[in-house]
Formats: structure tokens, C-alpha cells, sequence
């Protein structure tokens, strides 16, 4: 069945907690996105409407954890998106003034296909899936968010990486007009993000267009973020314009920033602390008690193997 999803803002709060309780029970999601506007427009804005799409039902993505979801008000209000400010409700607060439609992505560099999409055209080839991971912050509290998104692989091949391709480089809108938080220099904007090639291939690591069944909403990185379960939130990278395939490994705004606590690998580690934060533990938003982390945020039997022999203290 195709159908046509709201937007988040047209959510009443009783409708979220049913549809969670359906995402439980029924294992499978309506998922959407929005349709095609045509080809010719760049990156540039001003921009033009287009209209709402059709989604399809799809059964539920592998690799997906039976663990109870993080409330929709939760996953919505605290947010870390520093172009809107740096306290957990700035971005549900002022995200909503991001305009993301229409919205280009960028695939450029070592590839045999470089090109410029509109948002539509880049998603549509491919089946939505949902995929219900833990979010593991730096911060030390974590969520549990079902994601609808593609494989960012299925995406990698469509564009043919050359031998150069060794890492993937994403990028962050950058709009100081939209994104308040880009006025100041708390960071180095745009953000940008990077994951060495086999870890963008892997099969967990998913581009997402929407969460709970419906399309992201602003404050979490619409319309298009990335989601990397076993490494620290921060690599999730939000409201992505460019993916450019490199030979390097690209210097990201929080190694950057913050070097000695923030590294290119950032894999979820209990053993390496993060001055100030201890990565021994972590609070689930919603819980009382503090948990252990696990050891690639749970996921080891997935993608321990990326990195045989590597010092993970050492590539932190
Ligand atoms: N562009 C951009 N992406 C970003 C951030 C940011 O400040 N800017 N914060 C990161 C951090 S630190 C985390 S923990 C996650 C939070 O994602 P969520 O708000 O959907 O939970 O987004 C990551 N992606
Ligand atoms: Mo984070």
C-alpha cells in the first residue's frame, strides 16, 4: 500500500505513543519521502516547494534491536545539533526556521560518477527501510531510535568509487541565515564528518530520511543524516549537502575542535575514557539507573572484524 506520511510538526502527542506501540507489535513501517521536483537545480537555494511522496510498507530491517524505543518526545526535544545552539532544546526549539525543500545532495570526487540530486531523485531508486538501533552520545546517555533510511552503500555504488576512494567525507549545510549557531565560532562550520570506505560499505550504516515512521524532523537532521550505531552520535552527521569520496582521511570538526577527546574513529570503547566523560557507563534517556556500554555500542559481532589488529586506544 502506498501511502502519503505527515510531517512531524502535524504529530499530536497521543498519536506518537501509538504508533510505537505498533512499531512494537507489528515489526514493519510505512515509511516516506517527498517527490521529485526535476533535475536542473544546484545546490544553490532560494528554494521552491514540491510536493509531498508515496511510501510503501516494507518489513523490518535486519540488525534491528528488540530493545523498548525512546519515546518520540524524547528523541525529539533533546537533540545535539550546534547550529542551533549548544543546550539539548535549542535545536526542537529554533530548527524549525531550516528550510530542507527542496534540498541537493552532492556526490563528488574519487568516483565514476559524480552528480548533484535533488533530494527525491537521490532516495527514490532504493527501498526505505527501518532500522531500530542504539544511539550511543559521547555524553554518556543513550536512546533506542527506529530509523527509516537506505544502506549508505547502495548509495556509494550507484556513484562507482574509483581505487582513490579509501574515506568518505559528509558535509553539513551550511546557511548562517537558517542556522543561527553558524554565526558564531564555536565550532568550524560547515561540520563534517567522515568513515574510513569499509565502514561506510558496512551494511548497518544507514543515510536516514525519517524516525518513527515519519520523514526527520529538522531538530534531528532532516532531511537527510547519517547513522553510524557503533560509533558516538556525533559521527552521525545531520542535514547532509555533500558526500565527497577522498583518498585521505579527513581532519572532522571535532578532532578539530577537541583532539585529544575526539578522534577520526571514534568507536564506542568503555575501556577509553573521553575527558571529562567516563565511557563506562551510560544513562538510556528515560532510565534511572546507569547501564555498561557495551563494546561497539553492542554491535562487535557486526564490525569487530573492520578493525582486527588495530590499537583502539591508540585509534580512538
Ligand atoms: N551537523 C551536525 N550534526 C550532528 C551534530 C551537530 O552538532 N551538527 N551533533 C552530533 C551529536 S554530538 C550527536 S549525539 C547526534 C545527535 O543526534 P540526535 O539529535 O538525532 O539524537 O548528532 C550528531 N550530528
Ligand atoms: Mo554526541
Amino acid at each position: 500500500m502506498a501511502i502519503l506520511i505527515k510531517r512531524p510538526a502535524a504529530i499530536k502527542p497521543s498519536e506518537i505513543t501509538d504508533r510505537a506501540l505498533y512499531f512494537d507489535r507489528r515489526r514493519f513501517l510505512r515509511a516516506s519521502l517527498l517527490s521529485t521536483v526535476g533535475l536542473p537545480a544546484l545546490l544553490a537555494r532560494p528554494r521552491i516547494a514540491s510536493a509531498a511522496l508515496t511510501v510503501h510498507e516494507l518489513p523490518p530491517g535486519p540488525f534491528s534491536t528488540h530493545e523498548t524505543m525512546t519515546p518520540y518526545q524524547d528523541t525529539t526535544t533533546y537533540n545535539n545539533f550546534y547550529e542551533f545552539g549548544t543546550s539539548k532544546g535549542d535545536p526542537s526549539r529554533y530548527a524549525g526556521a531550516m528550510s530542507t525543500n527542496p534540498w541537493t545532495v552532492a556526490v563528488t570526487g574519487a568516483c565514476r560518477h559524480p552528480a548533484i540530486y535533488h533530494l527525491e531523485d537521490f532516495i527514490r531508486p532504493y527501498a526505505l527501510q527501518e532500522r531500530i538501533y542504539r544511539h550511543r552520545c559521547v555524553e554518556a546517555w543513550s536512546m533506542v531510535i527506529p530509523w527509516i533510511g537506505v544502506p549508505l552503500r547502495d548509495i556509494l555504488r550507484r556513484c562507482v568509487p574509483s581505487g582513490d576512494a579509501r574515506y568518505v567525507e559528509f558535509t553539513t549545510l551550511y546557511d548562517p541565515r537558517e542556522m543561527p549557531g553558524q554565526r558564531s565560532d564555536i565550532l568550524q562550520w560547515p561540520y563534517l564528518e567522515g568513515l574510513r570506505m569499509d565502514e561506510a560499505m558496512h551494511p548497518l550504516t544507514l543515510l536516514a530520511v525519517g524516525m518513527y515512521g515519519r520523514v526527520l524532523p529538522n531538530q534531528n537532521g532532516a532531511p537527510l543524516r547519517l547513522v553510524v550505531p557503533w560509533k558516538y552520535g556525533f559521527k552521525s552527521i545531520k542535514s547532509i549537502v555533500k558526500i565527497r569520496l577522498v583518498k585521505n582521511q579527513p581532519v572532522t570538526t571535532w578532532m578539530r575542535a577537541v583532539p585529544q577527546r575526539y578522534g577520526f574513529y571514534s568507536n564506542v570503547n568503555p575501556a577509553v575514557d573521553r575527558v571529562p566523560w567516563s565511557q563506562r557507563y551510560e544513562r538510556r534517556i528515560g532510565d534511572f539507573f546507569k547501564r555498561k556500554t557495551l563494546m561497539f555500542n553492542g554491535y562487535g559481532p557486526e564490525v569487530a572484524h573492520l578493525y582486527a589488529g588495530m590499537n583502539l586506544a591508540k585509534y580512538y
